[in-house]
């Protein structure tokens, strides 16, 4: 079972999860908007997954008997400048959350909770993940520049990026 202070750590990173994917819905909507439906598809499953990292936090806290307890969410940015400067921001977000993610496994591990902290390992592993994919991203967003055909490359990159392009948009 986990104590107030456990619950409201957790509650908080439903919080976090739920920020990230109102900002990757954002992109997608945006992509959308400029006709990048690569972009739009990848960043439309980026919300997804977020989502799905929310979702497995609920029902764990669920699990334990506990609460779950929703925050108001900030609106994300309507406007973006570049593709490239997208996914520099989301690289930053990912450092981020990977930083929570850390000091959440910290407590946990400190206070003895290892049912909490074996269950935040996945995170572990999908935030190293998804940070690689972000750096790789960029780098080849770089290579090929947002200059005449580049951004059209760039977004087929982006689609190639998607596991269900087809369904994502
Ligand atoms: Fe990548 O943010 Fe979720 O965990």
């Amino acid at each position: 079972m986990l104590n107030k202070d456990q619950l409201s750590r957790l509650n908080e990173q439903i919080f976090s999860e739920a920020n990230v994917s109102r900002l990757y819905l954002a992109v997608s909507l945006w992509a959308k908007s400029k006709g990048l439906n690569g972009v739009a598809a990848f960043f439309k499953n980026q919300h997804e997954d977020e989502e799905e990292h929310m979702h497995k936090l609920e029902d764990y806290i669920i699990s334990t008997g506990g609460r779950v307890k929703f925050q108001a969410l900030p609106a994300p940015p309507e406007n973006f400048s570049s593709v490239v400067e997208v996914l520099k921001m989301s690289l930053e977000t990912e450092i981020e959350v990977s930083k929570k993610i850390n000091g959440l496994v910290d407590a946990f591990l400190r206070e003895q909770d290892y049912s909490t902290f074996n269950f935040l390992q996945w995170y572990v592993a999908e935030q190293h993940e998804e940070e690689q994919l972000f750096r790789t991203l960029i780098e080849k967003a770089e290579l090929i520049g947002e200059e005449a055909s580049g951004l059209y490359w760039l977004d087929k990159e982006l689609e190639k990026a998607t596991p269900t392009p087809a369904a994502a948009v």
